[in-house]
């Protein structure tokens, strides 16, 4: 009898291992567009892919003005005001001050300045093990927004870095089962 019950577990342990490793080893990319915000001429992209337990999150825009601009992960995954305010604060699900992210304190949300040059285009990439694409809600970019401010972060005034407006935004979907977006993003605008 007691062999039965020891070979039983074995099996159990054996399948929930199993799962778990599968869903560990599939990638999940999310990518969507980052439209322009605060009357901005801005136009770009995000994407943000899940391999093992890391997430490398790229921001690319073009049309944006000249200089170094800060790029966060906001709180609301809503873009749909004029201003993109429905984003919220910053995302911040630790509860941390704002800083720096190669620094001890700061917002889980705290990308960094993306220098845009005199063409207009920009890009910034983090990659890190502090975020998931769907993992646990601390860790779970998705659900958030992206937003390109109009100055640059100067990582010390609190809670906002006195970034100034917000001139592009982007939603990251929560992914659905399949790990696609549950709402697939808006086709981009016929030029
Ligand atoms: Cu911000």
């Amino acid at each position: 009898m007691r062999n039965v019950v020891i070979g039983l577990s074995l099996v159990l342990a054996g399948g929930i291992a199993g799962a778990k490793s599968k869903k560990a080893e599939s990638k999940q990319e999310i990518t969507a567009p980052i439209e322009a915000k605060s009357g901005s001429t801005l136009a770009g992209k995000f994407t943000a892919t899940m391999e093992g337990k890391n997430v490398k999150l790229k921001v690319e825009v073009t049309g944006a003005p000249e200089g170094e601009h800060a790029v966060h992960l906001h709180e609301n995954a809503d873009c749909s005001d004029p201003e993109a305010k429905k984003a919220g604060g910053h995302w911040n699900p630790l509860t941390d001050q704002h800083g720096d992210w190669h620094k001890e304190h700061h917002h889980l949300g705290d990308i960094g300045n993306m220098k845009v040059g005199k063409d207009g285009k920009g890009e910034v990439t983090l990659s890190t093990d502090k975020w998931s694409i769907g993992g646990d809600p601390k860790t779970d970019i998705t659900g958030h927004a992206i937003v390109v401010h109009e100055k640059i972060d100067d990582f010390t005034t609190q809670p906002t870095g006195n970034a100034g407006s917000r001139i592009g935004c982007g939603v990251i979907a929560k992914t659905g089962d399949q790990g696609k977006p549950a709402t697939p993003p808006a086709p981009a605008p016929a030029k």
